[in-house]
């Protein structure tokens, strides 16, 4: 009993030194290969706290390392978290905010290869996460995208494509970056 205490607590506080991430569906997350390619200090950086934004995660100029795609987490480290989604299917998205930083927002897919954008956003926020509002509106924390049905052939590969949340607190010029690994069957 005392151990599971012990957990709750520590995560407790984990949550409310973090600024925010998603939590559902499940993201990519840290791990040796992530180390191998970033570095020890960047996979302890997000085990320390997942919800941080890029800019605390160092890379150490690791040359392969993009911190700005996915926060650096590798597929290989993620081949048993890849969602299967059919072409139209709603997926619900929850995100936690504990620390609003206003700005844009959006989930795009992105091309894991060559780190761009597959077509257009899945969902898109001019203003999200602003901490001027006394309550954020409720799609800031959960929302639900639409798979696309005009992928051309494309994310039919497990590690080909993933859904990226993307969010930029302006005026804190912090990024935040999660990936949900996905396939279209
Ligand atoms: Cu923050």
């Amino acid at each position: 009993m005392h151990a599971s205490t012990l957990f709750s607590s520590t995560l407790f506080v984990a949550t409310v030194l973090a600024h925010g991430n998603v939590t559902s569906p499940p993201s990519r997350q840290p791990g040796a290969a992530m180390a191998s390619v970033c570095g020890a200090a960047a996979v302890s950086a997000i085990l320390a706290d997942g919800t941080g934004p890029l800019e605390n995660i160092p890379s150490n100029g690791a040359a392969k390392c993009n911190i700005f795609m996915c926060k650096g987490a590798q597929f290989a480290d993620n081949q048993a978290n890849v969602q299967e989604f059919t072409a139209g299917q709603v997926v619900d998205f929850e995100v936690q905010l504990p620390i609003p930083h206003e700005g844009p927002a959006n989930v795009s897919i992105i091309d894991t290869a060559t780190n761009t954008v597959v077509g257009d956003p899945l969902i898109e926020f001019d203003t999200y996460a602003d901490e001027a509002l006394a309550t954020l509106p409720a799609n800031n924390t959960a929302f639900s995208v639409t798979v696309p049905a005009n992928l051309g052939g494309k994310c039919e590969v497990a590690g080909e494509c993933v859904m990226q949340w993307f969010w930029l607190g302006t005026a804190a010029r912090q990024t935040y970056e999660n990936c949900v690994d996905f396939v279209v069957v």
